[in-house]
């Protein structure tokens, strides 16, 4: 046995994360069900490092130094527990398996509970940035046991991006803590990405911008506090103009959004948490939305809004709103995430930093940016933050935007522009800044048609008004 690692599942996430290891010096085993895939890892790539191509599950854990660390990088879902159950019975207590896949993490809780019932450490690691990140330095969030993380988190560390030095993976917390912060990840991804994409068409058609000029708005906020991945893309994404046609790219795709489904899981387990994600759920929705042609064609040319042009004074007067306005919205929709993650955590028992959380976010994942960094810094001026407005630099910015946001809004409204993700995030915002809500109503309606109670701001106590009584009298429920 002479692996430190051994990889299963050589598609293209598991080939990239293989050779990272291995070009990190570590000698890795490799193993696919398909036995080709592994002979074109060897062939293709076997002089990046030292590989033991293994052609059985036998002769692979075989290769594998004690106590066997084995990643499988299949298929999330049934494939994984197939692959678990073809290895846990060749393995012995102490040894770990690793899954790098997209694991849904109420599976990682069971799979660990039951493969620590049989003495087998099993770590559900979250693996953001794609084929790209895989290969060259992923954002890696591990779950699973302190144990195993002890023995594993020097090798995730060292294959995984680095911002200023450090590595962008942590141990996140047990069990499945590692890939539920992988899914609030992806949540917050459709939340940033709807943002911008309400942020381009607020400019396109009520600035009136070209996709080129906006591209352009997009590389100069780039450079300021919005800096980050996806709005780097963006502007390339809107400058591309496609070769066929002429025209530019995003004139020529599809507008029906796919999903491979973690924002859909973010929101899911969001509603069963009670935890408020509004933004993170109107990207997904509109997604969905998106993609229902028929509904599309039934609502398409009913009545909108007012339409007028802009002064170019206006429009760029409008740009600087709007820059505004997805700052704001962004902000709200990483405290939505980040509140999902502390009511996760309280849920099921992890203890998560998430100081640590937006340090790994930093490098190698979809969400990168300067901002993560902010992010860090205010979870380090006070580690108890129950929101990141609570921190006096995002709150002063919120302030700022507050007009800029609001009319934003309004004049999408009155221009009859959707910006679902942008208006959810300020009624949030409004409704947890909100002195009283009229949840206070809702709850007089719950108490009148099903006696639901109630409790009074004045008194201890649940109440019953007796609505059908004469004088409406109230009694103390006890
Ligand atoms: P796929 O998700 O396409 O899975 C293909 C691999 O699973 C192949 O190696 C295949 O073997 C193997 N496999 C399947 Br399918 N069923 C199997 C079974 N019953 N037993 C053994 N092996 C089986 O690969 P991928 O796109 O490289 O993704 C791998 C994992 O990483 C997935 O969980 C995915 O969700 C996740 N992922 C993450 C990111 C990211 O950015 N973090 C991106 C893409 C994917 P075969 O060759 O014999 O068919």
């Amino acid at each position: 046995a002479t692996a430190q690692i051994g990889v299963t599942g050589l598609a293209v996430m598991g080939r990239n994360l293989a050779r990272n290891f291995a070009r990190n010096g570590y000698t890795v085993a490799v193993h696919n069900r398909t036995p080709a895939r592994t002979k074109a890892l060897i062939e293709d790539f076997g002089h990046e490092g030292t590989f033991v191509a293994a052609e059985t599950a036998e002769e692979f854990v075989a290769a594998l130094e004690r106590p066997r660390l084995l990643m499988i990088m299949v298929q999330a879902g049934a494939a994984t527990d197939a692959v678990i159950e073809e290895f846990a019975p060749l393995l012995e207590p102490g040894d770990m398996i690793i899954d790098g896949g997209n694991a849904h993490f109420a599976d990682t809780r069971r799979r660990e509970r039951a493969l620590r019932e049989r003495g087998i450490h099993f770590v559900g690691v979250g693996v953001s940035g794609g084929e790209e990140g895989a290969l060259n330095g992923p954002s890696i969030m591990p779950g699973g046991s302190p144990e195993s993380y002890a023995a594993l988190g020097p090798m995730l560390e060292k294959i995984s991006a680095k911002v200023d030095g450090e590595p962008c993976a942590t141990h996140v917390g047990t069990d499945g803590a590692g890939h539920f912060v992988k899914m609030v990840h992806n949540g917050i991804e459709y939340a940033d990405m709807q943002l911008i994409g309400e942020a381009y068409d607020l400019l396109r058609q009520v600035a009136g911008f070209s996709p080129a000029t906006i591209a352009e708005i997009f590389r100069q906020w780039n450079k300021g506090r919005l800096d980050s991945y996806l709005i780097e893309i963006t502007a390339e994404v809107l400058s591309h103009v496609d070769a066929a046609t002429g025209r530019p790219f995003v004139d020529v795709v599809a507008d029906a959004a796919g999903q491979k489904g973690t924002g859909r899981w973010t929101v899911q387990t969001a509603l069963e948490l009670g935890s408020p994600v509004t933004a993170i759920a109107q990207a997904t929705f509109a997604r969905a939305a998106s993609g229902q042609s028929a509904l599309r064609a039934a609502y398409r040319g009913l009545p909108g809004g007012t339409n007028w042009d802009l002064t170019p004074y206006e429009a760029e007067r409008f740009t600087a709103q709007v820059e505004q306005a997805l700052y704001a919205s962004k902000l709200i929709a990483y405290d939505q995430g980040w509140k999902m993650i502390l009511d996760a955590a309280k849920e099921f028992g992890w203890k998560i930093d998430l100081g640590a959380v937006a340090k790994i976010w930093r490098g190698g994942c979809i969400v990168r940016a300067a901002f993560l960094d902010r992010i860090r810094a205010a979870y380090a001026a006070d580690p108890r933050l129950v929101s990141l407005l609570s921190d006096a630099g995002f709150a002063s910015e919120i302030a700022e935007a507050q007009v800029p946001w609001r009319e934003v809004i309004a004049t999408a409204a009155r221009r009859g522009v959707p910006v679902p993700a942008f208006s959810a995030a300020l009624s949030y915002y409004d409704s947890l800044r909100a002195d009283r809500l009229p949840a206070a109503l809702t709850q007089g309606q719950r108490d009148y048609f099903g006696a639901h109670t109630y409790r009074r701001v004045d008194r201890e106590g649940s109440y019953h008004t007796l609505w059908g009584t004469p004088g409406r009298t109230e009694t103390e429920v006890i």
